[in-house]
């Protein structure tokens, strides 16, 4: 899989790749990351980028122009499945979006900043809107850090343990159940019997049954939505 990055700060949204599974991913060569300056493709010398919104409002808005050099130049290059753009005013992600994303072959990711950008690039270069949250960041980098992460932990070799992603929160549309390690007791607080039972069966039983009860207790939200 490759993944082409717009921004108009590379650096904010270079170190999230640099660490742990992502970068074994990388080194690995089960993923590409490339990070396009946006600025590389202003409208004048000085990099500009972007312009006051037409109706009068605050803010600054990006322009069309950038995005579309950029873009235009990246799909002479190759097919891409998605143009994604990271904006609060989206459908949210979830784990449904990052499995369906982790099959792509290529797509970009374009990082908003500003008061947003010219509404035309949304309606003819983005092919789809992520928000990752009901809240605001400064800029769509650490959303696209968030977004890349999700993905790229469930291309096929990237998880050692091949199980593991299936075992995910929200996988299974629950909570994951509480996990516990060395020593078994700890000041008292003793870890539950069952697990040390060797009963893998009643284990199991014991796993779905906390995932079900931790998901009423702190997303009740997702057990209406796997009723529907
Ligand atoms: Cl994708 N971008 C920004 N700027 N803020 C957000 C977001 C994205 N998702 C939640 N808040």
């Amino acid at each position: 899989m490759r993944i082409d990055i717009i921004t108009v700060s590379p650096d904010l949204i270079k170190s999230p790749f640099e660490h742990s599974i992502i970068k074994r991913a990388i080194d690995k060569e089960l993923v590409e990351i490339h990070f396009h300056n946006l600025r590389d493709y202003a409208v004048n010398k000085y990099g500009k980028i972007d312009d006051s919104p037409y109706g009068g409002e605050s803010g600054m808005v990006m322009m069309i122009e950038p995005i579309d050099k950029c873009i235009s130049k990246l799909k002479l290059e190759r097919n891409y499945d998605e143009v994604i753009y990271m904006t609060p005013d989206a459908e949210m992600l979830n784990q449904q979006m990052a499995n369906t994303l982790s099959l792509k072959e290529n797509i970009i990711i374009l990082c908003g900043h500003y008061k947003g950008i010219d509404h035309r690039v949304r309606d003819l270069l983005v092919t789809k809107e992520i928000s990752i949250g009901d809240y605001v960041l400064s800029g769509g980098e650490l959303a696209a850090a968030v977004l890349s992460d999700s993905i790229i932990r469930l291309i096929p070799g990237v998880l050692g343990d091949e199980t593991s992603a299936l075992s995910d929160s929200f996988q299974d549309g629950l909570l994951a159940p509480p996990v516990y390690t060395r020593p078994s007791e700890y000041n008292g607080l003793k870890v539950p019997a069952i697990l040390l039972s060797g009963n893998f069966p009643k284990i199991e039983e014991w796993r779905t049954e906390k995932a079900i009860e931790r998901t009423k207790n702190i997303r009740p939200d997702l057990l209406k939505k796997s009723e529907k």
